[in-house]
């Protein structure tokens, strides 16, 4: 009997749990016992167990009734273990499928094996087979055995049972992180070598919202640190002999101290919270390791010694400053960010100033643009500034500024109001006084920020950063009922909700006539006899060049469409504004039109009478005028079910039939009357449930709300 224990503390992971207990159950070694000890979890992980415990009976439960910490669990899970071989896991992770079957074949009559910890910011793809894995290669670590413990884990090695009680190993239980170097500094330290193989993975997910629910170690610095106080001066106290545990505990602070702690002491009355721990520290570490700090650690270090605060302090706000015009100095952003911080926004407020911005920069539209076009015609007595990548020609002759110039910062930093429909960068501080309208752009139909599960776009800590960031929004519109509630959920958003309706469907009410139509065609300079479609995708989370700069591919067949439909109609084709490829439609001159870079959709809302979309929110805006809607959705399985999750289902509720090839497009087309025929019904529900709101008044009762009457 080879048994594996596989050793899983629970606390409050329901979300991930279904994961990581099926990737131990599935795995292709099957001589294993699961413990999973519930730490008095207060989600739904017991369900989820339960649930489990009755499916396999390789499962074990032990239930706390108090919360112990994974220290306690580990050790309870030690003793209810009955495998030959132990194994720790957590229970946000998961296996490689054949991991353990590589860990055990390998161990032979070595104490313990270590396989790789692998970063997974996402859950695990199942398509991708990874069983029947063969090793790569077999490293035997020696003398460099401390590196395997670079990451201070337990988690992926595989341990001989009766070497862990031999020595007596155990996790400590007075501190809830670094509780595994308790265990693993002793478990590495008395063997000779340890084998290592790169091809047994574990996925340590990297949590996406460490704002609801965060890992430990994404919790406060403060706890952190007085955790590893602890745990280094017990070992120091254990081990005092042995140099290398010695130089492994030094080098780990160090390293603490330069990535976290420097970081952590930009706020300087963080300082007291952790002093005297930091002090008791670095008496204990060894001077000749200080000496091959970089210069600013190793003078902070010495203060540190002497163990005065107010000095202490002095030096590290020198630095800091040192540290910010090291930044700055690096380039041109940075060095504005720090004048935006140190100088800006210690000018005055001017609060008679509004400045705007629209999908980043990229273009005058939107709600921004009503709002703003508000106030002009109804004289609001304020200096606007626009933000915009290229200059452009806009009504009123407003101050144009270019995003990330220095004026961009400079009126960012006092101006009194910001008018917004995306989010601003990160290191853009509020000022006291300052206050935003965050219009956002779209009703939801995918899942947004924290009602999304894995997040696959290019930005891991998308959920971090969003909540930040919204924190600043003073107002935030809605467009209707169901917006609203799921704005509070998603965006985690108390303030005010402006539930007027959308600025910018204004238009939609005030120009929906042939005259105002005729003649927006012609200053896009299209034919009047035409007919238009308007197709207008979004984007896909997983597919870009790199952050914000998305791919697309253009899976309309417009020679199939110009062939049969070209007498009649014309298309106009729109990206997503985040799309940077290139779409490339020279051979259907006089049929398709690229509108891509078109400031307003509103404008191409209007003078369409077909709109194909696929997951977009521009239906619900575009359902204002009551015109046919195709839905273009070829990969509505993989969109809707692993990207991103939908907030309706789009297959019984919404206002126009899905499409899955270019024949059924073609054929909606053709046929639209009876489309429009078959969902009238449907049509009617969607409009009344989405689009009741909007009555072409939503700017003036934004306008009224933030800024007063004229
Ligand atoms: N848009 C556009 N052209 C497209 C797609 C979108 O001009 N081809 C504009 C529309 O104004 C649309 C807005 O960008 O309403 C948002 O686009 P979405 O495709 O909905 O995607 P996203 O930017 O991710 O918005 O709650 C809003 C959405 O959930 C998120």
């Amino acid at each position: 009997m080879s048994t594996v224990s596989v050793i899983m503390p629970v606390y409050n992971t329901e979300e991930f749990l279904d994961e990581s207990i099926s990737s131990v159950l599935n795995q292709t070694y099957k001589d294993i016992e699961l413990i999973l000890i519930n730490d008095y979890s207060s989600d739904r992980s017991e369900q989820v167990i339960d649930h489990y415990k009755k499916s396999d009976v390789r499962i074990k439960v032990i239930h706390f009734n108090e919360h112990r910490g994974v220290g306690a669990a580990r050790n309870e899970g030690i003793n209810a273990a009955t495998g030959k071989y132990i194994y720790f896991m957590d229970s946000d992770d998961y296996l490689g499928s054949d991991t353990l079957r590589l860990l055990v074949k390998n161990i032979k009559d070595y104490p313990l094996i270590s396989g790789k910890q692998q970063k997974a910011h996402v859950s695990k793809d199942y398509s991708h087979n990874d069983t029947n894995v063969e090793e790569q290669k077999i490293e035997i670590y020696k003398e460099n055995k401390f590196e395997l413990i670079n990451n201070g884990s337990a988690l992926n090695r595989l341990f001989r049972k009766s070497y862990i009680i031999e020595k007596n190993l155990i996790f400590a239980e007075q501190v809830d992180r670094y509780t595994d170097l308790a265990f693993i500094v002793p478990a590495i330290l008395h063997v000779d070598s340890i084998p290592y193989i790169d091809t047994a993975l574990y996925y340590k997910r990297k949590r996406n919202d460490p704002i609801t629910n965060p890992a430990l170690m994404q919790t406060g610095m403060k706890d952190r640190i007085n955790d590893f106080n602890y745990i280094y001066h017990r070992l120091k106290d254990e081990y005092s002999e042995h140099t290398f545990v010695n130089k492994f505990l030094d080098n780990r602070f160090l390293i603490m101290y330069r990535k976290s702690i420097v970081h952590y002491f930009r706020i300087g009355e963080n300082i007291n919270d952790v002093f005297a721990d930091l002090v008791s520290i670095v008496k204990r570490v060894d001077s000749k390791l200080i000496k091959d700090q970089p210069y600013f650690t190793r003078k902070e270090i010495k203060v540190l010694k002497r163990g005065d605060i107010s000095l202490y302090k002095k030096v590290n706000l020198r630095h800091h400053r040192y540290r910010k015009i090291k930044e700055a100095i690096k380039g041109k952003t940075r060095l504005y960010v720090q004048l935006y911080r140190a100088v800006f926004l210690k000018l005055p407020i001017k609060n008679k100033t509004v400045v705007f911005e629209s999908f980043l920069g990229k273009s005058y539209s939107d709600s921004p643009k009503y709002i703003y076009e508000y106030m002009l015609k109804n004289d609001y007595d304020y200096k606007y500034i626009w933000i915009v990548n290229n200059r452009k020609q806009i009504p009123g002759n407003p101050k144009q500024v270019k995003r990330f110039s220095i004026l961009y910062f400079y009126y960012l930093a006092r101006a009194k109001y910001w008018v917004s429909n995306s989010r601003m960068p990160r290191t853009l501080n509020k000022r006291d006084g300052n206050i935003y309208l965050q219009t956002w752009h779209g009703t939801p139909l995918k899942k947004l920020v924290f009602d999304m599960k894995d997040v696959h776009s290019a930005d891991p800590a998308y959920k971090r950063n969003f909540y930040n960031q919204s924190r600043r929004w003073d107002y935030l519109s809605s467009p209707n009922a169901y917006s609203s509630e799921i704005f509070r959920r998603a965006f985690k958003y108390e303030k005010e909700l402006l539930e007027f309706g959308y600025p910018r469907n204004d238009i939609l009410y005030e120009h929906n006539n042939e005259e105002d139509i005729d003649q927006l065609k012609k200053k896009m300079g299209l034919p009047a006899d035409k007919k238009v479609i308007l197709y207008a995708p979004t984007w896909r989370d997983d597919e870009f060049y790199e952050r914000g700069k998305y791919k697309f591919s253009l899976q309309l067949d417009l020679n199939k469409l110009k062939e049969q439909l070209g007498d009649e109609y014309i298309v106009l084709l729109r990206m997503h504004y985040f799309i940077a490829s290139k779409l490339d439609i020279s051979d259907h001159k006089g049929f398709a039109y690229d509108f891509s870079s078109y400031d307003d959709i509103a404008e191409l809302y209007l003078i369409s009478d077909i709109l194909i979309t696929d997951y977009s929110s521009v239906f619900f805006d575009y359902a204002n005028l009551k015109r046919p809607i195709l839905f273009y959705t070829y990969d509505l399985e993989k969109y809707r079910d692993t990207l991103r999750g939908f907030y309706i289902d789009i297959e019984n509720e919404a206002p126009g039939p899905l499409l899955k090839t270019n024949n059924e497009v073609l054929n909606a087309i053709l046929n639209i009357e009876n489309v429009k025929k078959e969902y009238k019904e449907n049509y009617k529900h969607f409009y009344n449930r989405f689009c009741s709101w909007d009555d072409g008044n939503a700017s003036k009762k934004t306008v009224e709300r933030v800024f007063g009457d004229s």
